[in-house]
């Protein structure tokens, strides 16, 4: 394919270099989109704010970061030397192991070469004689190319809650999706950990028997289940190289590409002691099993759903011995599944040491953060450090950070403003040859994401072979994909917790939205094949 790539552009005065493709991100979606531009002998550079690889698993550095998927269903599949090469260590593996994965992924496909590390781009302005993008970094570098990829995550703009007085702290603070690279010294320090979601929960219990003491500001009780992680055994791991083929057939026929699939059951059909035994051995297992095995109706009958939850709720009063504490633990306020479930090792068992307080800020809000430490509305707390475990800004917050402006100059904040609006989560109408290779997907992220990055891939393929210069969705199949899925999505157990990133609800003042596709994974890669197939008829090209 011709390929594009000048030191300078005479179309604006201080632009220096032209591709024809920019990815935005080096983490699981943007390294793969690079190589398969790359194979495609099209000019590439990927810019990465990060300073290495790995995106998610470059920044969420913190104590207790692991995968919440087995390790052998999330390593890429696109490779099968890579997947006879690689040795996952353990079932739900940790984060310095996925990092040095994505390290040698990098090495082993020297992507390193066409990636700009510390490049945090600010802008990308589509150019409409040109058909080309203007992207400018930071720095003030600018590119131009006709092609951008945003591969910028589902998770990975940061929340924080602007709480009066952040800048006055006086010890030390860290947000966990900005954890630093050097050891955190947590000895003898009191320390606050702000939120309980699956970070906090992965989080709490490594540091608990560090610290000094430890305080944790609980707004909302999550649905946690034992991750009953393990060592991947010599026999384990030869079984896997043996039959990659088969695991990847298994988790792209499931609705959701874990290796799990729902029991066809409903719930009350199946007798309460029956029903009981099942629960506790789906209880015994490791992963979702207790979530995406379970009776399918659990996602769509609150009675159902209910049925299960109180068996959670026993299970964790079991584990608290203060009944008090024990019972603030306890979600009551939204179904379990609503929230994606944090995966637990001894979380519960960390409320039972003398060295950790539980404070519900439903009771007592946070008033301000104070150069000592905290006030609730009940009490001041004095800490030497401040853990903000507090999310992110899920789907549309690392798009709308960037200054992406499309036909006609309109913003991507405009246009994102009620949530998204996209067509199959691949483009947006009005921002030509511009593509999202974040995984819109309800899913397992890996598998996912890989088939998003072979649909980009092969469109710009089309282009080029077609000799079109310009692509995006045309409006009308815009607004029938977004109708759809909300239509898919109403009632669904998933959109009914009151904060939850799955709806954008966790963010204050965020329109309420169904930021991820809840088509089954089949089904919505079908949509894609389709709408390639079909020689693209649900696309403006030009
Ligand atoms: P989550 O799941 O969004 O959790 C964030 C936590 O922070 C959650 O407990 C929030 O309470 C809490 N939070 C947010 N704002 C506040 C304020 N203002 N006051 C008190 N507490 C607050 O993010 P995670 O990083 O834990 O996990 C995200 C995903 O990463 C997860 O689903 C896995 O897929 C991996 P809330 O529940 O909103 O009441």
């Amino acid at each position: 394919m011709a390929k594009t790539h000048s030191q300078t552009s005479e179309a604006e005065p201080g632009v220096v270099e032209q591709f024809d493709v920019i990815v935005i991100g080096a983490g699981i979606a943007g390294l793969y989109q690079l190589y398969r531009i790359r194979e495609l002998g099209l000019s590439v550079r990927c810019f990465e704010d990060g300073g290495d690889v790995g995106g998610t698993w470059y920044w969420n550095r913190y104590p207790g970061c692991r995968f919440d998927s087995e390790s052998e269903s999330y390593g890429y599949s696109w490779s099968k030397e890579l997947l006879q090469e690689w040795d996952w260590k353990e079932h739900y593996s940790g984060q310095p192991e996925n990092e040095k994965y994505l390290r040698y992924v990098t090495e082993k496909f020297d992507l390193r070469k066409d990636i700009q590390f510390n490049a945090h781009v600010t802008s990308a302005v589509f150019d409409e004689q040109a058909n080309c993008w203007t992207i400018q970094l930071e720095s003030g570098q600018r590119v131009r190319a006709q092609f951008l990829i945003a591969a910028v995550g589902l998770l990975s703009a940061r929340h924080t809650p602007p709480f009066e007085g952040m800048d006055s702290f006086e010890g030390e603070s860290f947000h966990t999706s900005r954890w630093p690279q050097e050891k955190v010294d947590f000895t003898g320090k009191r320390v606050a950990v702000i939120g309980t979601g699956a970070t906090a929960v992965q989080l709490i219990p490594e540091i608990a028997p560090e610290v000094g003491h430890l305080t944790v500001f609980q707004r909302t009780p999550n649905y946690c289940a034992p991750c009953r992680n393990s060592l991947v055994t010599a026999e384990e791991q030869a079984h896997w190289k043996a039959t990659y083929d088969k695991i990847h057939k298994r988790i792209r026929e499931t609705p959701v590409a874990f290796k799990y699939n729902f029991d066809p059951r409903k719930t009350f059909d199946v007798p309460k002691e029956e029903r009981l035994a099942f629960y506790e051995d789906l209880w015994s297992k490791p992963g979702f099993t207790k979530w995406l095995s379970n009776f399918h109706d659990i996602m769509t009958d609150r009675e159902a759903n209910e049925d299960f939850a109180e068996f959670v709720r026993d299970k964790i009063r079991a584990r608290v011995h203060d009944p008090v504490v024990a019972e603030k633990l306890v979600p009551k306020d939204h179904p379990f599944g609503s929230k994606r479930i944090p995966l637990e090792t001894n979380y519960y068992e960390a409320y039972n040491r003398d060295n950790v307080l539980l404070v519900d800020v439903r009771e007592a809000p946070i008033q301000r953060i104070t150069p000592k430490g905290l006030e609730t509305t009940e009490q001041e707390y004095e800490f030497d450090m401040i853990i903000y475990a507090t999310g992110f800004d899920a789907v549309t917050g690392a798009l709308t950070r960037i200054d992406i402006r499309g036909e006609g100059g309109q913003t991507i904040q405009d246009k994102l403003a009620n949530g998204p609006r996209n067509y199959l989560g691949l483009q947006i109408a009005g921002f030509p040859n511009f593509f999202t290779a974040i995984n819109g997907v309800f899913c397992n992220y890996t598998v996912c994401t890989e088939s998003i990055v072979e649909w980009i891939a092969d469109c710009i393929v089309h282009l080029r072979e077609k000799g079109f210069q310009r692509i995006a969705p045309k409006p009308e199949a815009e607004e029938a994909w977004i109708e759809h899925i909300n239509t898919v999505a109403e009632g669904a157990i998933y959109t009914q917790a009151k904060s939850a990133w799955f709806m954008g609800t966790n963010i204050p003042g965020k329109r309420r939205a169904t930021l991820l596709n809840p088509l089954p994974a089949p089904e919505y890669r079908a949509k894609c094949t389709e709408a390639a197939t079909n020689g693209y008829a649900d696309f403006i090209l030009q």
